[in-house]
């Protein structure tokens, strides 16, 4: 089963198109030596030395870090065949590989078909995952083996690493979600290797750097530094969290040290402004469930804390999208462990006033993004993510959809509507 097609031509969407799952159990199976010999052997396997290393015989482990392997034989025996590059064609070597092992360090597609070629009835692809020496897996005859292509993470094989992000000009400055100051909002996203991706809107990204794993909070939601240009912040996994000024063309200038200690904070959301002084706040959760307000100074630092509420350890999601009910204050959507959302309306002083559920069923979703009006109406919108438990059809496992609800200017939005690209297998959205 292959994943989504996404639609190559600018906006236009094919409405009637159906997701297919992506899931990788769909896929052509990776069977593994150890399964195989264990289904071959039978009682015989048993009396060997459990410690036996499958390398033993030489054969897989002859593939050297770094390269891709192959060999015409099962268990790593016959010719070997090795690349370190992807070949969109493998010459004498087509049809002919059983046995491979991956020691590139990422992810290797293999495509029954020349150029990766995922198109007509037969079209389709597996993957080797990782491996260490010794490791890897084969297949019974025929080969089928027809291109290969290696990559930094699994989605690559058929999707770009970044997830595709689509949005129209907004008639008004949200003054959020919006790095390159153009009115189209646009997005951040992580792959599972650490790299972090500038989304402009046009479905394209753009590479913004490496090494963002080691982030344990991201969050962005206006200009902190007061230069007009919108920012991120960053946790690292030592609790520093650090503003890394925004360029104003999706990526960004050297960071600035905000403080330390933030590891206690189970949260942080970037909330707009709270206060209504015309600077963007930070929200933060604690490890006991308080919510606090850090009033943003307008020059990349905080005032003092002030506690908004506790119990907010109870909600699986925080999320500010800015004014959702149109009377110009910064809300909050907050999803509970039931899976029921809420909308906490900004009272423009820094708290909030009574919340209004919005809808269940919200626990679908592995995240929500706000980054104000994504569909030109003025209104500002919410996207979420699908998690394994979304249904379709009657069935679960539709994971990495991008549902799009464009929001009524009344803190409710209209039915959603399933975007095109496929967001399975990333690390996070912003
Ligand atoms: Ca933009
Ligand atoms: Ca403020
Ligand atoms: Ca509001
Ligand atoms: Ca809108």
């Amino acid at each position: 089963m292959r994943h989504a097609r996404t639609p190559g031509t600018g906006r236009a969407r094919n409405e009637t198109a159906r997701p297919t799952r992506p899931a990788p159990s769909g896929r052509r199976g990776r069977r593994t030596l150890r399964a195989l010999a264990a289904a071959a052997a039978g009682a015989a396997l048993a009396l060997l030395p459990a410690a036996v290393p499958a390398h033993a015989a030489g054969g897989l482990g002859a593939c050297p870090t770094g390269y891709f392997c192959g060999w015409t034989g099962p268990d790593g025996t016959g010719a070997m065949f090795k690349t370190r590059t992807s070949m969109p064609t493998l010459g004498s070597w087509n049809n002919r590989i059983l046995s491979r092992s991956n020691r590139t360090g990422g992810w290797a597609c293999m495509f029954n078909q020349p150029n990766y070629d995922l198109s007509g009835p037969d079209g389709t692809y597996g993957t080797e995952q990782p491996e260490r020496s010794g490791e890897g897996s084969w297949e019974p005859p025929p080969a089928w083996i027809s291109s290969i292509k290696l990559v930094r993470t699994e989605r690559e094989c058929d999707m770009p690493p970044y997830g595709e992000w689509w949005a129209r000009k907004s008639p008004a400055t949200a003054g959020f979600g919006d790095l390159d100051g153009n009115r189209v909002p646009d997005v951040l996203s992580r792959d599972l290797a650490g790299r972090l991706w500038f989304g402009p809107g046009d479905g394209s990204g753009v590479y913004v750097g490496s090494g963002w794993n080691q982030m344990t909070a991201l969050t962005r939601h206006g200009d902190f530094s007061g230069d007009g240009r919108e920012d991120l912040l960053a946790r690292d996994g030592s609790g520093k969290l650090w503003i890394y000024p925004g360029n104003g063309r999706g990526w960004f200038g050297a960071r600035k040290l905000i403080g330390t200690g933030w590891n206690q904070m189970t949260a942080l959301v970037a909330s707009g402004d709270m206060n209504s002084d015309g600077r963007d706040d930070l929200l933060a959760r604690d490890g006991s469930g308080r919510l606090w307000i850090y009033p943003g100074d307008g020059h990349g630092r905080y005032g003092a804390r002030k506690l908004i509420g506790t119990g907010w350890n109870q909600m699986t999601a925080l999320v500010a999208p800015g004014d959702l009910n149109s009377d110009h204050r910064d809300d909050l959507l907050a999803r509970d462990g039931s899976g029921r959302l809420w909308i906490y309306p900004g009272d423009g002083h820094g708290r909030y006033g009574a919340r209004k559920l919005i809808g269940t069923g919200w626990n679908q979703m592995q995240a929500l993004l706000a980054v104000g009006d994504t569909d030109g109406n003025g209104r500002a919108d919410l996207h979420a993510f699908t998690n394994e438990t979304y249904v379709v059809d009657g069935s679960p496992g539709f994971l990495g959809l991008h549902l799009s609800f464009s929001g009524t200017g009344h803190g409710t939005w209209a039915a959603p509507v399933t975007e095109p690209a496929s967001w399975w297998q990333l690390n996070g959205t912003y």
